[in-house]
């Protein structure tokens, strides 16, 4: 692929809606084209899997139709606008991807690694990011800003325990892939957040 794709992660209320228009915006003034997407979601049908996914309606739904739902939305991402702009060397900035599923389905749900590691084979290979920006913030912390923006989705509503272990994953995987991963620590002010982005963006 001649275009780089990067991915911002973290656990819930970690700041990755706030953060990514600045990471967008610094990845432009170096002058790169970027395309900014999201999981689960970037496409018509990617997106109405997002809203199933999403909708409190479906608390409780079984485990393992969450983890072929992610798969399915992502399947249809990479083919329509990921796979497409890397090979038109575009960069991709991608608000999650398959570590989310290794963080909340394996981590969360406590799903097997090696059975999330099939699908992941089987809908795109071998492909990965080429770098992932973690925003690490305790989980107290992510909840308490998470919790003042009103009504929760499905995942909003797990408990304080579904998301220690969701952020040990996320960790885990930082620690076992550091050329690919950047820990930021997101509990700072939102300006020495930016700072820290900023410097990891321009070594780049
Ligand atoms: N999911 C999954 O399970 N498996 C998968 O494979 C994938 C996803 C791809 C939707 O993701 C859900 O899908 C997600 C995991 C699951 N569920 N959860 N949890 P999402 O990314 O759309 O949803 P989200 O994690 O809830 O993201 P969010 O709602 O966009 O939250 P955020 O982006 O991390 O936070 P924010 O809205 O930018 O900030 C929250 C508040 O904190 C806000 O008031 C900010 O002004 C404030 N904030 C931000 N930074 C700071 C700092 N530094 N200081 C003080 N206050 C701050």
């Amino acid at each position: 692929m001649k275009g780089k794709f990067i991915t911002v992660e973290g656990i819930e209320g970690v700041g990755k809606t706030t953060n990514i228009d600045f990471i967008h915006q610094q990845l432009q003034v170096a002058g790169r084209d970027v395309v900014l997407t999201r999981e689960p979601g970037g496409t018509p049908l990617a997106e109405a899997i997002r809203g199933l996914l999403l909708d409190p309606a479906y608390t409780g739904m079984d485990s393992t139709c969450e983890l072929q739902l992610m798969f399915a939305a992502r399947a249809e991402h990479l083919a329509r606008v990921v796979w497409p702009a890397l090979e038109q060397g575009q960069w991709v900035l991608c608000d999650r991807f398959t570590d989310a599923t290794y963080a909340y389905q394996g981590g969360g749900r406590g799903i097997d690694s090696g059975v999330i590691a099939r699908l992941e084979e089987l809908v795109q290979g071998d492909f990965r990011p080429d770098l992932t920006l973690l925003l690490d913030v305790p989980v107290e912390i992510g909840l308490a800003r998470a919790g003042k923006r009103g009504a929760l989705d499905r995942f909003e509503q797990e408990k304080v325990a579904f998301f220690e272990r969701v952020r040990n994953a996320y960790l885990e995987m930082a620690q076992r892939s550091p050329d690919r991963y950047r820990v930021i620590d997101a509990s700072l002010p939102l300006n020495d957040v930016q700072n820290q982005i900023a410097a990891i963006l321009s070594t780049y």
